[in-house]
């Protein structure tokens, strides 16, 4: 997908045989360009929350940084903001009461970081960096991660937030039957997860959530798994996703929505197939949502759901929006 007047006008340009739709060239401003001259830089991220975060990614990425600087600035937006449920200390805790943080990130060269069941520490997406940057591993979870963390001068903070406690604390009293078996819904679906491609033509991209509200102590989901909820592969493209991570770990969903890529699917169809394999592979589908979103080589991206609901932001030299992803059924 990209934005309605492109398309429009790269159908014109393909009627006249000039450029196909969905490829490479673009007519901006009345003149057929190469995209890199167009889409570069560009930064797109999951839900309303993103409008902020592709703010501060922008900051670097108009100055000509690198993505991988875009994208951890742009995400600790959202890991800063105590009124989001879903992405950091302000999130929802587990079925317990610990708010337990997943995060990763992953650049051009495909170095990448994740940090799992993560306490007290505000944040997670930059401890994932500096395990990347200054470790042989990919991914530290837990008590490992948190000595790590404050070995590295990220500082202890308390969680679960007063607000969230409350709430915590009502959930419990009110869902006793749930307490063993969770359910996921359309509240808990607020991760972020961000891609960018700088002006150098390089991509990142960087994912980062509280999980999923009341989740049985010690599950992990797909948000800091390198090739679930965050893929990047600097020839193709990268892919983040957000919603029920366990169905997305399944299909090993961001990597699979770089290698439809790779296959030359646009990145609104590597998308759609890789939410029609979620589909394909679960027999119940009530109230398992799962969007992803694609950002290619050429700066051109796509999004797509199981159900409606979800959107995502999109920042470049021409472009600050919220757009409606397109799904498969609604609710
Ligand atoms: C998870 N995928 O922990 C995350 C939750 C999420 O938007 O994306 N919410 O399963």
């Amino acid at each position: 997908m990209r934005r309605r007047s492109f398309f429009k006008l790269g159908l014109t340009a393909a009627a006249l045989g000039v450029v196909k739709p969905g490829k490479a060239a673009r007519v901006f401003e009345g003149v057929i360009t190469s995209p890199a001259e167009t889409m570069k830089p560009i930064v797109i991220s999951t839900w309303e929350h993103g409008l902020a975060a592709n703010d501060n990614a922008w900051k670097v990425l108009k100055a000509n940084g690198p993505a991988i600087d875009a994208v951890e600035l742009g995400v600790r937006t959202t890991e800063s903001d105590m009124k989001n449920r879903s992405v950091g200390i302000g999130g929802r805790p587990d079925r317990d009461g610990h708010v337990t943080l997943d995060a990763c990130i992953m650049d051009e060269k495909s170095n990448c970081g994740a940090v799992g069941y993560l306490e007290g520490i505000k944040h997670p997406i930059s401890v994932a960096r500096k395990i990347m940057e200054n470790t042989p591993h990919i991914m530290l979870v837990g008590d490992g991660a948190k000595s790590f963390a404050l070995d590295y001068g990220f500082k202890h903070v308390k969680s679960p937030i007063k607000e969230v406690k409350q709430e915590w604390k009502s959930w419990k009293k009110e869902n006793k039957e749930l307490f063993e078996k969770p359910v996921i819904n359309n509240e808990n679906h607020d991760t972020i997860g961000m891609l960018a491609l700088d002006a150098n033509g390089n991509l990142s991209g960087a994912c980062t959530t509280s999980g999923w509200g009341y989740k049985l102590p010690g599950r992990i989901g797909d948000s800091p798994i390198i090739g679930a909820g965050l893929f990047v592969d600097n020839e193709i493209g990268a892919a983040c996703a957000t919603g029920l991570g366990e169905a997305v770990i399944r299909i090993a969903g961001s990597h699979t929505v770089v290698e439809l890529m790779r296959q030359g699917r646009t990145p609104q169809q590597a998308c759609e197939e890789a939410v029609a394999r979620i589909i394909s592979k679960h027999k119940n589908m009530e109230g398992l949502q799962v969007g992803f979103l694609a950002l290619d080589k050429n700066g051109d991206y796509g999004a797509y759901s199981v159900f409606n609901g979800f959107n995502f932001a999109v920042k470049s030299n021409d472009q600050s929006e919220l757009i409606d992803a397109d799904n498969d059924r609604n609710w």
